[in-house]
């Protein structure tokens, strides 16, 4: 088969001297950190609406990028070349998985059962391509988003057929990803919220997207999808208000209706930071709530107020995300590219550009986590943080023996209490940095 970049050679690991544009300078697939190589600590996924089809278009100029690959875009032709694509840039970036939505796959007919046949073609198409390869799903979904139909939701519409149509999405986005092996099967709620509470029961959009969960994970399990469900917040964008807000509220949302053992969270950088959170808050939220699954590995940018995707290169954001993501043990899930270039990187060499910042990027916050890890003085500083707990009245508090009256007879005998210790906030950063650029002279 011709290539579909024949000016981009596979791209291998040259260490962080090198000056190749394409060559890794920190992914080296097969170093071990702590005790496992990096492509295992580091299962990177390509999304397919980004990489494959977005152009760049904007709410003020259509797109840039010539995402054709060779064929004419709206046909199946087309459908097959973004595959074709697909598994040349995964296969020369050695990445192993790939998320999509339905919608990414083939273009939409007027009729679903036409978009379903479109769908059995492509997955028939896909499998064939997977063979002799590593590469699987990570994740799939349904784009229940783009449609007008969806404008005042999916599970959350104030329309019953709108529903069965959201229904009908979701119950053949998981046939194909229990077709193509993948991972997890994820909601993002982008439709469901509210712009004003004046035409909206808040009470009963919520449960019904309980509801359409709960048929998706009792279908998911009758079809034999063994993998995690998983919800990814976000705050705002496209809707005002959005139901899953961020991880804390999705928890709490999944517990109140009997769905936190089929799912987890999807974080996403961007969306934390849309919530008003870091990236490392959610997923420390994620994770001590036993939640953490998969991450969309991208990045914001603080000056602007909506989502710009942009390929992680923040290297402090890395290597925190990678700090709870070793200490949670690794992810179920992976590392999902949703990112896009920016406009004027138009190029299919751009393309590969981003990826390769991307996987460099998180190699060097993993290396320098688990550099911070082995470091110790972080962890210590904490665990001493709180050693009033370990002994005496604290140590009776954490075993559930004390009541309120002890307490306070305990601290009317105190008088006034020592002040807590430092916080100690600049040291531990001056730690963070040592850690992170050694000695410099
Ligand atoms: C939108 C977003 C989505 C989800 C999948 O902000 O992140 O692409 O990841 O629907
Ligand atoms: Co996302």
């Amino acid at each position: 088969m011709k290539e579909i970049f024949p000016s981009v050679p596979a791209i291998r690991y040259e260490g962080a001297g090198s000056k190749n544009k394409f060559a890794f300078k920190y992914y080296d697939a097969e170093r071990v950190i702590l005790g496992k190589p990096m492509k295992e600590h580091l299962p990177f996924a390509m999304a397919w609406w980004h990489n494959l089809c977005a152009t760049g278009t904007d709410m003020f100029g259509r797109g840039t990028a010539d995402k054709s690959f060779g064929a004419e875009e709206g046909t199946m032709a087309h459908a097959k070349a973004k595959v074709d694509a697909g598994f040349e840039f995964m296969k020369k970036l050695g990445i192993r998985y790939f998320c999509f939505h339905d919608v990414d796959l083939v273009p939409e007919a007027d009729d679903i059962k036409e978009t379903n046949r479109r769908l059995d073609e492509i997955s028939d198409y896909i499998l064939e391509k997977m063979k002799g390869t590593n590469i699987k799903c990570l994740w799939g979904t349904a784009n229940m988003f783009g449609n007008p139909r969806y404008m005042n939701g999916a599970g959350s519409t104030n329309s019953a057929d709108v529903f069965c149509f959201a229904a009908a999405q979701v119950k053949k986005a998981l046939d194909l990803t229990v077709k193509l092996g993948g991972r997890g099967y994820v909601f993002w709620g982008g439709r469901e919220g509210y712009e004003t509470l004046l035409n909206t029961d808040v009470k009963f959009e919520q449960e019904n997207i309980a509801r359409l969960m709960k048929m998706a994970v009792s279908y998911g399990r009758s079809i034999g999808f063994k993998g995690d469900f998983y919800i990814e917040p976000k705050p705002k964008e496209p809707m005002k208000h959005q139901y899953d807000f961020d991880a804390a509220t999705a928890i709490g949302f999944l517990r109140a209706y009997g769905l936190d053992k089929d799912f987890k969270m999807n974080i996403e950088a961007n969306h934390a930071t849309l919530a008003g959170h870091t990236f490392e808050h959610e997923l420390r939220i994620s994770s001590i709530n036993g939640m953490l699954g998969s991450i969309d590995a991208n990045q914001g940018d603080m000056l602007l107020g909506w989502d710009t995707d942009e390929f992680p290169f923040d290297v402090y954001s890395a290597t925190k995300c990678m700090y709870e993501v070793l200490k949670a043990g690794g992810l179920t899930g992976g590392f999902n590219f949703d990112a896009k270039n920016r406009r004027p990187s138009y190029t299919a060499e751009d393309m590969f550009l981003g990826y390769i910042l991307g996987m460099d990027t998180f190699a060097l916050g993993l290396i320098k986590a688990a550099q911070l890890i082995e470091d110790g003085r972080i962890d210590a500083f904490v665990k001493e943080r709180y050693a009033s707990y370990e002994s005496g009245i604290g140590k009776k508090i954490v075993s559930d023996e004390a009541t309120l009256a002890e307490l306070a007879e305990y601290a009317a005998k105190l008088g006034a209490p020592a002040l807590p210790g430092s916080g100690r906030q600049e040291y531990l950063e001056s730690v963070f940095n040592e850690v992170l650029f050694g000695r410099n002279e």
